[in-house]
């Protein structure tokens, strides 16, 4: 079932009747999932590290428990950087092929109340990704955030338009998290773009006339959606992405961020799920 992935990190192949994905132990990390005869839909940059404990650039990171960058440690939390647990690959009867991950325990849990985090990974016609998180304490909340971090194909980022986001107030990362409200139905990027929508829990869609197909991204336990392209600069200092790559790529990434953060009580359980499916664009 393991498959020798890039730098030898171990890897599982998955197949079904409509799809295939390839997902790496490290970060539980999903590094492509396409449908027979599409174009891919997950985007991976052809200059990504594949070494024990870096994180991967591209496809599906997993960020938890925190986002962007705390104080004295990494960018978007330790579970992409970890070597996860594979506990179940269970093909179903309809098709579908699903695996579930779980968490290693590891040092940098510790300053956490003691929890557990469940991945699973459901293949059929769409790809559906539930984050499972229980804390298991006694007496303390735990404080997190999490984010599928999805880096998706497009033909051309200047051509494709992101629908989902009007009315909703947003953080804009590129001017110093100035807080400012999405006014547009349909997005469009022609400059970096690093925006974290805040209370929302609507569906996104990538409308890519130039492939001829719309990427639905449908959303549960989820509040905030961020939508990242780095553009030129950003792209030439990050030394595991490619120049010119921010042309064919843009993240729209649903989770719980900032002021979403999830408090989540002793003994409770927090799901996080996306499904996303592609469709022909008329
Ligand atoms: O989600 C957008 C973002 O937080 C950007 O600010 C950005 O730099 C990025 O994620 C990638 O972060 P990484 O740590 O993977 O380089």
């Amino acid at each position: 079932m393991f498959l020798d992935g890039q730098g030898e990190l171990p890897m599982i192949g998955i197949s079904t009747m409509w799809s295939s994905a390839e997902v790496y132990l490290q970060g539980a990390h999903i590094t492509n999932f396409r449908k027979h005869n599409e174009p891919p839909l997950t985007f991976m940059s052809q200059c990504s590290r594949f070494t024990q404990g870096q994180p991967i650039r591209g496809g599906i990171p997993v960020i938890f428990p925190w986002f962007g960058m705390r104080e004295g440690m990494g960018n978007h939390g330790f579970a992409r950087a970890l070597t996860w647990e594979l506990k179940e690959f269970a093909p179903a009867p309809d098709g579908s092929v699903s695996v579930r991950f779980r968490l290693p325990d590891s040092p940098e849990a510790s300053s956490y109340p003691p929890f557990t985090v469940d991945y699973v990974v459901t293949v059929s016609e769409g790809l559906t990704l539930q984050l499972i998180v229980t804390n298991q304490a006694a007496e303390d909340p735990l404080i997190f955030e999490n984010c599928f971090h999805t880096y998706f194909v497009v033909s051309d980022v200047t051509a494709i338009s992101i629908v989902g986001l009007k009315g909703i107030s947003y953080l804009d990362k590129v001017a110093n998290f100035a807080q400012r409200l999405e006014t547009e139905d349909a997005i469009r990027i022609s400059s970096e773009v690093d925006r974290i929508y805040l209370n929302t829990s609507g569906p996104l869609e990538i409308q890519d006339p130039r492939l001829a197909r719309k990427i639905l991204i449908e959303k549960q336990g989820s509040n905030s959606t961020v939508v990242w392209n780095p553009w030129i600069a950003r792209s030439q200092q990050m030394p595991d992405f490619g120049n010119d790559e921010y042309q064919r790529m843009v993240c729209v990434e649903v989770g719980n961020v900032s002021s979403n953060e999830i408090t989540l009580p002793p003994g409770r359980t927090s799901t996080l799920t996306v499904r996303i499916t592609s469709h022909p664009l008329s």
